[in-house]
């Protein structure tokens, strides 16, 4: 795609606009950027607008006229009045995916789904490497896909982890493999319906071609229903012993009969993660891995940050972060994950959630809810008297209400439910949080120094 001298509008200066405006700049593209927030907030992305060169513009109806190319990032609403402007004066709106997807060279591994899929593409990535097949990992998981692009080559996998932020605006890009683990409620503040967010996620089927491969979790309605009418082959997986090319019988997981590796060999907690192994294990396989290869690979995962997160154990108390647990279906997999004797930290930013679902497992396994954040009241309310409740208001709190409560043999465990953007930067930074808090407060409970 030729963008010399083109007009071109990068809306949200954070990880993926920057990375768009990069490539944009080296693409020839004359490119201005704008941000919601005000500038004094943005002083670091309104510095390497500097060095390139692109003017800075606040967010307005009237800015959003007159370009060629509007590229938003994910976290833009395609529905803004702003957007809708722009489109109307004649731009093509797309996301920092698309445009990346026209530049990025190699074929793509795309894994999408609501929990897990950033295991699942560590998984992936790990995989590859460990049976020497060259990749490059990144998307949702951390990594802007436009800023692979200088980095990327033919023969080399890009392994991309694609929310449905991201998977919305795709017209060209094309996935080799695409992955779908699950697809349960959330971002329903941003999509509005489980319809429409279901929909922007098949979005990375419906851009494959023929020879291209759809992974798909057979044991998910929604998941099953991704098969209908896309020109990509379907490859299933099944933990619940449906008709499937991978599939666990007993406790072993197969391959068309053939053994992979029993699932207690899987370095990680919770049934959920034998899914993920099979998703990875299926999309590596097609990619040229062999079953021993994925096998030894799969025992070496050290897994993800912020994902099961076992922090440490102190006076027979285990504590753990699943800061990325953002939605309830993530909290009830965690909550699944464990035997009881649970004091488990919920609420953040609501994302229009129903916290309902979790009242059944809060009854059998919790000793108690430790609200924290914006939906504490709203979390409250909808899980009744399923648990003793505290307000804990600051995680600080609530760690330390746990952790001079909890008795041997208990699990201090952070599994919000919630986005973490009222009370931090994002999940990672209330992940980095939580693990130092558990230093501090287990350490003084201790007397460690
Ligand atoms: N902004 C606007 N206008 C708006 C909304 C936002 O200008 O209407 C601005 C914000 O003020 C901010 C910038 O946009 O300055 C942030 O852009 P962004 O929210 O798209 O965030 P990035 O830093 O580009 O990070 C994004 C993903 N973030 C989101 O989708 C919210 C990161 O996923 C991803 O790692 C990164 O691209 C690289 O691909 C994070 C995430 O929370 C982990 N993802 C959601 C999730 O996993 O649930 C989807």
């Amino acid at each position: 795609m030729d963008l010399t001298g083109s007009k071109a509008l990068v809306v949200g200066l954070g990880k993926s606009g920057l990375a768009a405006i990069e490539l944009l700049v080296e693409k020839g593209a004359r490119v201005q950027g704008t941000d919601s927030r005000p500038v004094e907030q943005i002083a670091g992305a309104v510095a390497v607008l500097e060095r390139l060169g692109v003017a800075f513009s606040a967010q307005s109806v009237d800015l959003f006229r007159g370009f060629d190319l509007i590229v938003l990032s994910p976290g833009v609403p395609v529905d803004l009045p702003e957007v809708e402007a722009g489109r109307k004066s004649g731009a093509k709106v797309i996301g920092e995916v698309e445009l990346a997807s026209w530049y990025l060279r190699g074929p793509v591994i795309g894994i999408t789904g609501s929990n897990g899929k950033t295991t699942t593409t560590a998984l992936t990535g790990h995989l590859l490497k460990e049976c020497g097949i060259a990749c490059q990992v990144g998307g949702n998981i951390g990594l802007a896909p436009a800023g692979m692009t200088g980095s990327s080559r033919e023969d080399q996998w890009n392994v991309l982890e694609l929310s449905s932020f991201q998977l919305e605006t795709v017209e060209r890009f094309r996935a080799a493999i695409g992955v779908c683990v699950n697809v349960t409620p959330d971002h329903l503040d941003r999509h509005h319906t489980f319809a429409a967010y279901a929909a922007a996620k098949r979005r990375l089927f419906e851009t494959q071609g023929a020879g291209d491969w759809a992974v798909l979790n057979a044991d998910d309605p929604t998941v099953r229903g991704y098969a209908a009418g896309i020109s990509s082959t379907p490859v299933w997986f099944s933990v619940e012993g449906r008709e499937a090319e991978w599939r666990l019988r007993g406790d072993w997981i197969e391959r068309g009969g053939e053994g992979l590796m029993p699932a207690t060999e899987i370095p990680l907690r919770g049934r959920h993660n034998i899914e993920n192994v099979m998703a990875a294990a299926a999309a590596a396989h097609l990619a040229g891995a062999g079953m021993e290869g994925i096998r030894a690979a799969v025992r070496s995962f050290p897994g993800v940050e912020h994902r099961l997160e076992f922090v440490r154990e102190a006076d027979g108390v285990a504590y753990y972060n699943d800061s990325k647990a953002t939605n309830v279906d993530a909290t009830l997999k965690a909550i699944a994950a464990f035997g009881g004797g649970l004091w488990i930290i919920l609420g953040g930013k609501d994302k229009g959630s129903d916290y309902r679902p979790l009242a059944g497992p809060l009854k059998e396994k919790a000793r108690a809810a430790l609200l924290i954040g914006a939906a504490a009241e709203k979390i409250a309310s909808e899980i009744g008297d399923a648990a003793p409740v505290e307000r804990c208001g600051t995680l600080e709190n609530a760690v330390r209400y746990a952790a001079g409560r909890a008795r041997p043999g208990d699990t201090v465990l952070l599994a919000p439910a919630c986005a973490s953007f009222d009370q931090f930067e994002n999940y990672e930074h209330r992940g980095r949080m939580f693990k130092t808090f558990v230093a501090k407060i287990v350490g003084i409970n201790r007397g460690e120094r």
